[in-house]
């Protein structure tokens, strides 16, 4: 049952007042800006009632509470879904064209808390979001970065980086909490003190520190009342905290302590599945760790007196190595504050944290020099080593003789610290985020630790949350659902099969695609807008949107469009449906052949989009600053979903399980989640191709591939490349594209050479490609294989995977959050 929670009358005033409250003037003056704050804040008046009562129903009912550590939470923009979630979307969408506005427009207006990269950060959005829908109590905790993902603008082809200052106008979601501040610790050195009663303390001295002061957000769940709080943490100088007694008076450390305040939390490392290895990194670690740890006891502590109860009444998610700290920064406190033994303390550490893994590319992989581990956080890397001596003597005595055991699995090794193998032996859980991801990780790449570990190893296959990406995203479709198979598709996307009922039926099918065509006009215009290109929404929309990276084959793609467009001119008159095929991504600042290949997509969109003689047959779109609020659109829109990574090397996806829901056909590998989804809706209603992980795997094992071969015998490809560096597409500078031909070709550039598999999957690619214009050809043997992938999305809902979290790893129990009787 629906809860009216909005009076419009009431709500419409409250705008009106806040644009006179915040900005003294009258609604007619205010800027869109200024209207979306308004709006903004009389949707939040309704959100803090519900977020308090979430508070004392937590209180009263002492609910165990999962803390969801990650560097990055990819939220999107929260109006809109934030209306969604409270069921007001409609009435408020109402209240405001009755004032003249248009909600869209002010949606708009919200900057995108970009708050993250990719994958790992719009994961934790969706489980944070579905925590709260679920009725599990939860809060995020995370860095309020002041500059999120850069925004992306394409210069003459080129992605140029513009910092996104997303706190400029300021943010009306976020609530500041000084009363919850904490010192966090970094430097100096560790000093060891006998107390009276006989034992060693040890104390940090001469550090510098800093003050974290969290602001939080709200998450709301649907139609719930639940209102979950993301802490994401600012960073300020330490000015009320003195400098250490020893340091009284320095004044070049009273300026270096400030310093890093401000630097702290400047801005996110835009790197997706690399590693950087920046000190600053580590610092903003153990920044919100440290932050995050204390506040959770704190907050333990107020109502209970044993610490020995933290395991019963708190869960600690890693999101990936990146929170690793928090295992030792727990040990921290438990040794030194609450001065247990360390057996007692490892005990409730192990039982508290959990770790899941994100990917396997061993750039990934987090190391950290001895040198800078131990001098930014000596007491916490005394405590790591001690950790790493006990687990040493673990597996000696599991593996007598054994040192290659000891050389692979050992937290510090040659120089470094293992933030994975940190993780592996404190927590009690180690995940993967898709079936065959975890099998790689058990078999593969965690092999070692999977023999000492067996029962630690478990797997959680990603999800989405359909709120987002589908009732908001897809407004039209959502709606057709709803009145096909009810609404509880909403709360429990399993319910969405019953679609199934309606595949064959050509009035069903018929509005369908009608949709599809809606969305694709939407898309279309928003390209015209964007990038001036006019795109036929009647031809087949293809899309690969997600992070630039080698793996991921965006290269793949645009080889085979440049393949295409040969066939094209050499055979004018041949049979051709007419295709769009639209990019999104953005690339590390500093990952060379990722800008390079944006570079590349827009040059044959250039050259192939202005070329008259193939009357528009084929469009290349590139879409600048793809981020979740255009993604949104994107899905909604798409024929065929892109998702062609190098199989094993894609830990799950997500946009796989977006597109599949939305409706659009993939074309994809053997790889992460998409076996899943094979399974699920079938293979015949997906266009699977290309090597298997267990061929990849074995090819770099024996070191057997040699694209060059494929390059003599295949005229084709041959073609495709040589355009790379005859200045086919870059006329000006034949050598441009020069390091992307380097890469699949020569052995001297990268450790070998087509690192992924590019040549060996092309013509097996090609020829799902070519599969797919003739099924889309047909008409309704398309409409039913796009509903069939709708409807057989169910499993990929963030409902599903959290259920599994809670049922495997936290062990929560359901809130229910009952409004305020009204007197
Ligand atoms: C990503 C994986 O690449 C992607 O396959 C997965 O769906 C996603 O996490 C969520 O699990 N990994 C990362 O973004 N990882 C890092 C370290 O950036």
């Amino acid at each position: 049952m629906k809860r009216e929670i909005f009076d419009k009358e009431a709500f419409k005033k409250e705008v009106k007042d806040n644009v006179r409250m915040l900005y003294r003037k009258d609604l007619e003056e205010a800027s869109e800006q200024e209207i979306f704050q308004a709006v903004s804040y009389a949707v939040k008046e309704v959100i803090i009632d519900q977020w308090m009562e979430t508070q004392s129903s937590m209180k009263r009912e002492d609910s165990k509470v999962v803390y969801y550590m990650s560097m990055e939470f990819l939220m999107g923009r929260a109006l809109g879904n934030n209306l969604i979630n409270l069921t007001a979307y409609q009435a408020v969408a109402e209240a405001l064209e009755e004032m003249g506005l248009d909600l869209n427009v002010i949606e708009d207006q919200e900057p995108d808390p970009a708050l993250g990269n990719g994958g790992l950060g719009r994961l934790a959005a969706c489980f944070m979001e579905s925590l709260s829908t679920l009725g599990y109590p939860a809060y995020g905790c995370g860095i309020r970065y002041r500059y999120g993902m850069f925004k992306q603008k394409i210069k003459d082809g080129f992605q140029v980086e513009v910092p996104d200052n997303w706190l400029k106008d300021g943010y009306p979601f976020e609530l500041r909490r000084p009363e919850y501040t904490y010192e966090v610790k970094f430097g100096g050195y560790v000093r060891a003190v006998n107390t009276p009663d006989g034992r060693v303390k040890f104390v940090q001295e001469g550090y510098q520190s800093v003050k974290a002061v969290p602001y939080d957000m709200p998450i709301i769940g649907y139609n719930n009342h639940m209102v979950n709080t993301l802490m994401i943490w600012d960073a300020e100088p330490a000015e009320c905290f003195e400098l250490d007694s020893f340091d009284k008076g320095d004044y070049r450390k009273a300026v270096e302590q400030e310093n890093l305040a401000r630097n702290l939390v400047d801005v996110l490392y835009p790197n997706d599945n690399h590693i950087a290895g920046k000190e600053l990194r580590l610092k903003q670690q153990y920044f919100f760790v440290s932050a995050s740890v204390q506040r959770a006891i704190a907050r333990f502590k107020k109502m209970h007196s044993d610490i020995h109860d933290l395991p019963k009444k708190v869960a600690f998610q890693l999101n990936d190595t990146h929170p690793t700290v928090a295992v030792a920064e727990l040990m921290r406190y438990l040794l030194d504050e609450e001065e247990l033994q360390w057996d007692d303390a490892w005990n409730i550490t192990t039982q508290v944290c959990a770790y899941t893994n994100h990917t396997i590319m061993a750039e990934a992989l987090e190391k950290w020099p001895i040198e800078i581990f131990s001098r930014l956080l000596p007491r916490i890397y005394q405590i790591v080593e001690e950790i790493n001596r006990r687990f040493i003597l673990q597996i000696q005595e599991h593996y007598p003789g054994d040192n290659g055991k000891i050389e692979r699995m050992a937290i510090i090794y040659n120089g470094q610290v293992k933030m994975a193998h940190l993780a592996i032996a404190a927590g009690h859980s180690v995940n993967g985020v898709a079936r065959l991801h975890t099998e790689i990780l058990k078999n593969q790449e965690l092999k070692d630790f999977y023999e000492l570990f067996p029962d630690k190893f478990n797997n959680k296959t990603n999800g989405i949350t359909q709120r987002r990406f589908l009732l908001h995203g897809n407004q039209l479709l959502a709606k057709w659902v709803t009145d096909h198979v009810g609404e509880e598709w909403i709360t429990d996307l399993s319910k969405i099969e019953k679609l199934t009922l309606y595949v064959d039926d050509e009035k069903a099918q018929h509005e369908f695609m009608n949709i599809k065509y809606q969305n694709k006009l939407r898309l279309a215009k928003y390209i015209k807008e964007h990038n001036g290109i006019d795109v036929d929404p009647r031809s087949i929309f293809d899309v690969q949107v997600k992070r630039l990276h080698e793996y991921k084959r965006q290269l793949l793609n645009v080889l085979h469009i440049m393949y295409l467009y040969n066939e094209l001119k050499e055979h004018p008159d041949m049979e051709f449906y007419p295709r769009t095929f639209i990019f999104g991504a953005k690339a590390a600042a500093g990952y060379k052949n990722a800008k390079l290949t944006i570079k590349l997509i827009n040059s044959v969109a250039e050259v192939i989009n202005n070329d008259k003689s193939i009357q528009d047959k084929i469009k290349v779109v590139f879409i600048e600053d793809y981020r979740v609020s255009n993604a949104e659109w994107i899905f909604a829109a798409a024929d065929v979903s892109e998702q062609i990574s190098t199989a094993s090397k894609e830990a799950s996806g997500t946009g796989n399980m977006k597109f599949m829901l939305n409706g659009a056909v993939t074309i994809g590998t053997m790889d992460g989640a998409n076996v899943e989804m094979a399974e699920e809706v079938g293979k015949e209603n997906m266009f699977i191709f290309g090597m298997s992980s267990d061929e990849v795997i074995a090819h770099e094992k024996n070191r057997d591939y040699d694209p060059m071969q494929i390059f003599n015998n295949d005229q084709d490809i041959r073609k495709v490349l040589m355009q790379l560096i005859n200045g086919f597409y870059s006329p000006q500078d034949s050598e441009l594209f020069r390091d992307l031909y380097n890469s699949l070709l020569n052995t001297q550039c990268t450790q070998y050479a087509d690192t992924y598999f590019i040549l060996a999957d092309f013509r097996s690619y090609a020829e799902a490609q070519k599969a797919i214009t003739e099924a889309y050809k047909d008409e309704k043997g398309w409409a039913k294989m796009a509903m069939l992938n709708t409807a057989h999305s169910g499993k990929f809902s963030s409902d599903r995977t959290i259920e599994e979290y809670v049922r495997d790893i936290w062990h929560l129990e359901k809130l229910t959050v009952e409004p305020e009787k009204e007197d």
